[in-house]
């Protein structure tokens, strides 16, 4: 028999404005009963510029200033999860980005329960390794950019 290792892999999960209000219980468990692990986790209301920034791949799109507005109405709860092919089974967790659609093709998953439409669609994945990688530093940054900060900020010269 052969066994084939998968090494763990993280993406970011945001449960969003919406879903924080009335469904963050139910979404961690669902998280953690699946198996994923939550290795940091951060409640925060998104500056504007940060959620153009975050979003900036759409900054062309009709519905893009509705959707800064949604995700800056209140706080949203972001999460690394930690788990083999992380990027993939949290994206299918999710459902397709329409609540009415994920209702038809996948009924269990978190949009099709927790969502209201097709903009206050409860969560965001990270839709590849290479974005998870950039939202994870964009989000929480990392350690070594955070020490040469505090160096230069400590510089009394
Ligand atoms: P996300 O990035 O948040 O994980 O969602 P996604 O990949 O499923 O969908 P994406 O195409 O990346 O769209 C980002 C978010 O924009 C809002 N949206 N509104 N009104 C509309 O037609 C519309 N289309 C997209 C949703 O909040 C969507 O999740
Ligand atoms: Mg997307």
């Amino acid at each position: 028999e052969i066994n084939f290792f998968f090494p763990k892999q993280q993406t970011l999960a945001v449960i969003k404005p919406d879903a924080l209000e009335k469904h963050k219980e139910d979404i961690l468990k669902e998280i953690q009963d699946r198996g994923f692990s939550v290795t940091q986790l951060k409640e925060m209301v998104l500056p504007r510029e940060m959620a153009e920034e975050f979003y900036k791949e759409h900054s062309e799109q009709p519905f893009f200033s509705q959707l800064v507005e949604f995700m800056c109405r209140g706080p949203c709860l972001m999460l690394i999860l930690t788990k083999e092919n992380a990027v993939e089974e949290w994206r299918a967790m999710m459902g397709p980005t329409d609540p009415a659609h994920a209702k038809e093709t996948s009924p269990n998953s978190i949009r099709a329960r927790f969502a209201s439409d097709i903009l206050q669609n409860s969560v965001h994945g990270s839709s590849n390794e290479q974005h998870a990688m950039e939202k994870i530093q964009f989000i929480f940054g990392d350690i070594s950019s955070e020490a040469e900060l505090t160096s230069d900020g400590e510089t009394d010269k």
